[in-house]
């Protein structure tokens, strides 16, 4: 301790259990877990994550074991006479390649090919123009979110839309399909809570949905490091039951008639939504 206090010339404490500044009733070990899974798939990333970490600490100790218990069997004391080997030898080609192979087909391969089912069986299955979805246009900029909803007309990018800045609410129960562009620089749409996040890159329309499956206030990220004030890109997140999503959306359109102002041509930032 005196010797880290030198070093970095003053006290120096350990604060992993101290209470954190964003979340101080947490436990450090709360803290290391993700957050609250409040989607209808966000468990087929949870699953993949926890797969391919339990897989890595069971190699990394077996490599350990490897690694320490061969150094301690053919020490110099034990071992004093070294052999050398250059791997060559036909079977040692033989091992080597099945082992190699067996690794690449049935890890790598295995969870590419997980990933690849959760992608096409579920995240790029699209709602179709038929479907009853919840649609937002998702505009990022430097450094803040601009969400719009097509208001009492249906349509995007007329008088009549919601706006809001950082305050993204919708419903459960229901799919949300987002089509997410950027003002500026390439930003990252990032809904921790429901395992999604989706490129904002200027220029070009990206989309994506989840389904809510629980309501409250959670947080939204730019999860692409964007500039100076790139931590600051936060948005509030509201998940509302049906009905009271309804409720908040019909006064907020009302709202919108009263408040918009046509004549301001910032306004129209959004674009007519198509599949
Ligand atoms: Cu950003």
């Amino acid at each position: 301790m005196e010797l880290l206090n030198a070093i970095f010339g003053r006290a120096v404490s350990f604060t992993a259990n101290a209470p954190h500044p964003m979340a101080p009733d947490m436990s450090l070990w709360q803290r290391m877990l993700p957050p609250e899974d409040i989607s209808e798939n966000g468990h087929l990333i949870d699953w993949l994550f926890s797969y391919t970490t339990y897989l890595n600490i069971f190699f990394f100790t077996l490599v350990c074991i490897g690694l320490f218990g061969f150094s301690y069997l053919y020490w110099y004391k034990r071992h004093p006479k070294a052999e050398y080997t250059y791997g060559n030898k036909k079977t040692h080609i033989i091992v080597a390649t099945v082992i190699g192979v067996a690794v690449f087909f049935g890890i790598d391969m295995n969870i590419t090919r997980m990933s690849n089912n959760d992608f096409m069986n579920v995240f790029a299955k699209w709602p179709t123009a038929e479907e009853e979805v919840e649609r937002v246009e998702v505009l990022a900029q430097q450094w803040m979110w601009n969400f719009r909803y097509a208001g009492k007309d249906g349509v995007f990018n007329t008088d009549d839309d919601v706006l809001t800045m950082n305050d993204l609410r919708v419903p459960v129960g229901k799919k949300v399909l987002f089509q997410v562009t950027s003002k500026d620089v390439i930003h990252s749409f990032f809904i921790p809570n429901a395992r999604r996040k989706v490129d904002a890159i200027p220029g070009r329309i990206t989309r994506m949905w989840v389904t809510f499956t629980k309501d409250g206030k959670w947080e939204i990220a730019c999860a692409e490091m964007c500039g100076t004030f790139h931590y600051r890109m936060a948005a509030k997140l509201t998940t509302y039951q049906p009905e009271e999503y309804a409720n908040w959306l019909a006064e907020a359109e009302e709202r919108a008639l009263i408040e918009n102002d046509p004549e301001r041509a910032e306004m129209y930032w959004g674009w007519k939504w198509e599949y």
